[in-house]
């Protein structure tokens, strides 16, 4: 991770140490998926603990900026940034999945502070996000609205609908984040359903479209997009982060098997050791 700034180190620091508890309750409770959540943690460590103007003792505050993770099923990572962020104790975290916990393997907005929009069926982040941008302008508040998405998320035909309805509606603060893995649920998504043109796709369908691709794991790039986002206000704009499934363990890395397989005792001896050397390397940073 080439990052240049104190600020930056530390925001790598965190999203790497929340990869390791990440792993730790999936290996625990034997369920989840670690390459969607090792893939994100740096641009929902970057929201939350940077960029989101936010209250968390104070969760339903209205003028709150808000976030769909509309790759629902990388909830532990978020999970564990809202908790390390004040939402709720953090060992909470440890009844991820567990019956009657609130921490369900998709998230539940009814039950879960913190978590703005119930999901997991893939494809509604969008025009969800694109309603609380609008509600944000017709009550005369101020607030951002935030959607992360994956690749495979932006396969279904909701994605494109809501990308179309903000196009005409034009909403000031709708950001549209793309954690562009390439990897899916069981393949590449060369192969599954190929997105490439991305940048092209969305200029075509009407989005103002940040100048590059970022790295999604270098906090001074992410911060770099956010600057680019907040350089003018005109409508709905989109920023494709490069990530990777995985990211921290080496087996790991682009591999769709680690999509959503549990993380058994060998995996674990051999996957720990390497994010607990990552985490050292950016502590002596
Ligand atoms: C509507 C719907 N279809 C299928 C699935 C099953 N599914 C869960 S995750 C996934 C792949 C997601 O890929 P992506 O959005 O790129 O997420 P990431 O690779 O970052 O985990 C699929 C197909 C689902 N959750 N919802």
């Amino acid at each position: 991770m080439q990052t240049t700034t104190g600020r930056s180190t530390e925001l790598a620091r965190l999203a790497q140490q929340f990869r390791l508890e990440v792993l730790d309750v999936l290996h625990k409770k034997g369920t989840g998926h670690w390459g969607g959540a090792s893939s994100v943690a740096d641009l929902l460590t970057h929201l939350y603990f940077e960029r989101m103007n936010i209250r968390p003792d104070d969760p339903k505050w209205e003028e709150r900026d808000r976030l769909v993770l509309s790759k629902g099923h990388a909830s532990a990572m978020l999970y564990t940034v809202l908790a390390h962020r004040g939402y709720f104790p953090v060992e909470e975290v440890q009844t991820f999945r567990d019956l009657n916990s609130r921490l369900q393997g998709h998230p539940c907005m009814n039950k879960t502070a913190g978590v703005e929009m119930s999901t997991g069926a893939l494809g509604h982040g969008i025009s969800v996000g694109l309603g609380m941008s609008l509600a944000s302008q017709l009550s005369g508040k101020n607030f951002w609205s935030y959607v992360i998405t994956g690749e495979g998320c932006l396969d279904e035909g909701q994605s494109w609908e809501g990308i179309m309805a903000a196009a005409k509606f034009k909403p000031k603060k709708l950001a549209l984040l793309v954690d562009y893995n390439k990897v899916q649920l069981d393949g590449a998504a060369s192969e599954i359903m190929p997105l490439d043109p991305l940048d092209e796709k969305f200029r075509a369908f009407g989005w103002r479209v940040a100048p590059k691709v970022y790295d999604g794991h270098n906090h001074d790039e992410i911060a770099e997009a956010f600057t680019w986002l907040d350089s003018e206000e005109a409508g709905p704009s989109v920023m494709i982060f490069r990530t990777h499934k995985g990211k921290g363990v080496s087996f790991m890395e682009d591999n769709h098997k680690w999509h959503g397989a549990p993380i058994d005792d060998e995996t674990y001896a051999k996957a720990r050791p390497e994010l607990e050397a990552g985490l050292a390397k950016l502590e002596a940073k």
